[in-house]
């Protein structure tokens, strides 16, 4: 197994000191007296990104010189968050550098909330990438990873009366300090234009692809630092400009303008992230921009190969392994198989070989609606060749099909990657499949899901081709450094080493019951509240008393996940006050992050929705000593930051089936929040791991999901049955949250009623309000939850993402390590 022991390096105070006011002269043109945050921040970077590149020239140097296989991370999106705290701790510079700025009279907590998120994905798939990317580096394993060098990441989040407004994000518009432009690497890539066919030698029928355009790929590289410091590897994501070529073409021509608007075009594929979570809209610019970043990303790899092994084929798939993170980057498959064919013309089965032994390929979700099909005319217009070679794909992999189910056309057409229709579709989920040598799941549940519902017959094909690795997130950024002060405790009681060996948390397990070591837990949960309760102060304007429980719910907005239903509960507690002020419970927070995609009304009216529900009870004396609600603006990475130390609740409500896996309730749990949840995702293996004890489980099962569903679920029956459930959702109708503006929150009472109620959620409320009760009264006893607190943190060793990373090199990739000194 693949472990970093190392310990973080160590620099002198002097020395950082020496070189951050070096770089507030010489980098940034300023001194010690003119300087503000942001220039201390900036010089800060400076100095830290002299040590980051010193290990990336070595890491380089030693991937180079042992001419080692790596993993290329494809992945339409990488959500990073913040790099100084992570920079500094992986290179054990935290302390020394935060020394360094106190002699200059600057607070390192202060300059870095100058960093602005580097927000480059949606959400869990996004930040899995990152954390995947981190645990690459930690182990010493050689990795990249490719992706698109948005200009504006996920769109700021603004709340105007209640309702979420779109705001674009600029992560990078004073620079970033970080990334690095690597002209030398520049990448042509074709859109566009026509096929030609032609006959070579021995009649060889050649293809020709004429594009109608060709745009300029520029890489910038973000150096990832591992734990410990010594491997450096690369983020290389792709901004798109016009091509050099094609401007001058025009430009010459007298057409000055027009050469601009090439630019423009060119420019737009690495414009703007889509904002979308789980759906895909089928937008051109969306497949341009897929296309965009793996053509320039093979290129980039096969460059290095041949620099390697020359002309030399046959090892291309020994060296290179391609993960392709979920379907966005799919298309990558038909790129090689041209790439290989029609211009390294090799025949068809040996680039094919190569190609299903280069590429695996990571499902993410099973919502029907996110499962990536892209009209066939889209792609004959965009990429007339890729097109050719997809049908070529599936001609031959329906031939194998026949054999195994002869003359089953219903077979076929179900595994076919062209769905036919009046408007052909070419499902990339199939090719993905057909192209991988694995395929894995995130979750346990979700793995067994994708085998017995997603791709049956693929797994009847070829057994042991669709496996399972449960997802994981960085300890070093989801413990270590968002939560200084447990760490600080776990140190003092197990040592250093749990950042890159979680198991060791085990340890903590002896202390559950250690009436000193609960105080001392408890009390950093209570500081960790405090803290929180100032920011949602700052942001809200809303006073929480840190003395209450803090329950979070903080993901992507969506039915599936049902805030809806944590809402409805809250309403439930709301009424229950109303009608009887003695009624027993523990003050209570309830805190929400979310975003809603723009066009996702639903999603976007149930924020509208929890925002005057808040409103409302935060401002009624006659509750708000018990109940309070607030809805922080602009969920991100590093808001999560402040709110995962804080939580003693985590809501992971999402109905069975759904949630492929969940990573934000791993993060939760890891910093001692008890999980209320449903048996879905990695909520199952979380309960497996820390006891059922110590978490609050309710809800329909996967399997009674379905045979409700099959037996015809009538939402009705539930609004009738339930008088509370009824209140709820009447009142929702009324004015009462909305003064003056009757039916403003019907919405939601509608999508439950008549239309249906898709995910449950009425199915659920009566078990949901239970466990609630149940977890309430658990907080009573101050010394039984402190021990569930502290077996939640000791616990979860499995789900640091350095395990899901072994999982990958055992069974899907089998890498080396690489050791850079
Ligand atoms: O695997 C990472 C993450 C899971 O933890 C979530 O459960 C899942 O919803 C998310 N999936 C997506 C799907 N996007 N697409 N396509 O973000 O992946």
């Amino acid at each position: 197994r693949a472990k970093n022991t190392a310990q973080p390096q160590s620099l002198d105070s002097k020395t950082i000191k020496a070189s951050i006011v070096q770089h507030l002269h010489c980098t940034l043109g300023t001194d010690e007296n003119k300087a503000n945050n942001h220039a201390w921040w900036k010089a800060t970077c400076a100095a830290v990104q002299e040590q980051v590149l010193e290990g990336l020239r070595k890491t380089q140097r030693a991937h180079y010189l042992n001419d080692t296989r790596a993993v290329h991370y494809f992945s339409a999106e990488f959500l990073m968050g913040r790099l100084m705290s992570n920079n500094l701790h992986n290179l054990g510079l935290f302390e020394t550098t935060d020394q360094a700025l106190k002699e200059l009279g600057v607070s390192l907590t202060d300059i870095m909330e100058e960093e602005p998120d580097m927000a480059l994905g949606n959400g869990g798939l996004g930040r899995l990438a990152a954390c995947f990317i981190d645990s690459l580096a930690t182990m010493d394993l050689p990795a990249v990873g490719y992706g698109l060098h948005y200009e504006h990441g996920l769109f700021r989040q603004e709340i105007k009366s209640g309702a979420q407004i779109e705001r674009p994000d600029s992560w990078r518009d004073y620079g970033n300090p970080w990334e690095i432009c690597r002209p030398e690497s520049i990448q042509e890539i074709p859109l566009y234009g026509y096929v030609e066919t032609k006959y070579g030698d021995k009649g060889r029928i050649q293809k020709e692809w004429h594009p109608g355009t060709i745009v300029k790929g520029v890489p910038w590289d973000i150096p990832v630092v591992g734990y410990g410091g010594k491997t450096v590897n690369v983020l290389r994501l792709w901004e798109s400009q016009a091509s050099d070529y094609f401007n001058w073409d025009v430009f010459n021509a007298g057409g000055y303008v027009d050469a601009q608007k090439e630019n423009v075009q060119a420019e737009t594929i690495s414009k703007v992230l889509y904002p979308n979570d789980e759906t895909e809209a089928g937008k051109e610019l969306r497949l341009i921009q897929q296309y965009f970043f793996c053509a320039c990303s093979l290129k980039d790899i096969i460059r290095r190969y041949k620099r390697a092994h020359g002309d030399n084929w046959e090892r291309f798939a020994d060296q290179v392994v391609i993960q392709l993170n979920d379907t966005h980057p799919a298309i990558a498959i038909p790129e090689l198989m041209r790439i290989l064919v029609d211009r390294a013309e090799m025949d068809w089965d040996s680039a094919w070989e190569i190609c299903t032994q280069t590429f695996a390929y990571t499902n993410h979700t099973l919502l029907p609606e996110a499962l990536e099909k892209w009209p066939a005319r889209m792609f004959e217009k965009i990429l007339p060749r890729h097109l050719e070679i997809i049908y070529e794909i599936n001609h031959r992999f329906l031939d194998e099909v026949d054999k195994v189910w002869p003359n089953d056309n219903a077979i076929k057409s179900k595994l076919s990657i062209i769905e036919e229709g009046n408007d052909k579709m070419v499902r990339m989920g199939n090719l993905s499949v057909i192209g991988s040598f694995a395929v894995n799941g995130v979750a346990e549940i979700h793995s067994r899901l994708v085998k017995q519902n997603l791709f049956p017959e693929f797994d009847q094909l070829w057994p042991g081709k669709l496996t399972n690795v449960t997802n994981g997130i960085t300890p070093r950024r989801w413990l270590k450094a968002c939560n200084p002060r447990l760490s600080e405790l776990i140190d003092s009681k197990i040592g250093q080493d749990w950042p890159v060996q979680l198991d060791k948390l085990q340890g903590l397990a002896d202390f559950a019951d250690d009436a000193k070591f609960q105080k001392a837990f408890m009390q950093i949960k209570h500081q960790n509240k405090v803290d929180l309760a100032a920011d949602i102060k700052a942001l809200t304007g809303v006073e929480v008393d840190p003395n209450a429980i803090f329950d979070v719910q903080i993901k992507r907005l969506h039915e599936y996940k049902r805030q809806h239903l944590n809402l409805l509960h809250i309403l439930a507690l709301y009424r229950r006050l109303l009608e009887n002020p003695g009624y027993a419970m523990t003050p209570r927070v309830f805190l929400f992050g979310a975003k809603a995609a723009p066009g996702y009304k639903l999603a976007k009216d149930i924020i509208y929705a929890i925002n005057k529900v808040a409103d409302k009870i935060n401002n009624d004396p006659r509750v708000n000593q018990k109940l309070k609600v607030v809805f922080l603006p602009n969920y991100r990475v590093s808001l999560a930051e402040k709110m995962i130390p804080a939580a003693d609740v985590s809501e992971q409500i999402s109905t069975a089936g759904k949630e492929a896996s969940g990573t934000g309730n791993m993060k939760l749990a890891l910093n001692g929040a008890l999980t209320i949840g449903t048996l879905d995702g990695a909520n199952i293996e979380i309960a497996e791991e820390v006891g059922d004890d110590n978490i609050y489980i309710f809800g329909l099962t996967v399997e009674e999901v379905q045979a409700l569903k099959a037996n015809g679920y009538n939402p009705y029956d539930y609004y009738y049955e339930n008088k509370e459930l009824k209140a709820i959702l009447d009142w929702l109708e009324t004015d009462y949250f909305t003064p003056g503006k009757p039916g403003a929150l019907a919405s939601l009472k509608h999508s439950l009623l008549d239309g249906g109620d898709p995910y449950l959620v009425l199915a659920d409320f009566a078990s949901y309000s239970d466990a609630h009760k149940a977890l309430d009264s658990a907080y009573q006893d101050s010394k039984g939850w402190a021990r569930k607190a502290i077996l939640n943190t000791a616990r979860m060793g499995k789900f640091t993402s350095d395990r899901s990373i072994q999982d990958y090199v055992d069974r899907i990739w089998k890498l080396s390590s690489c050791k850079v000194e």
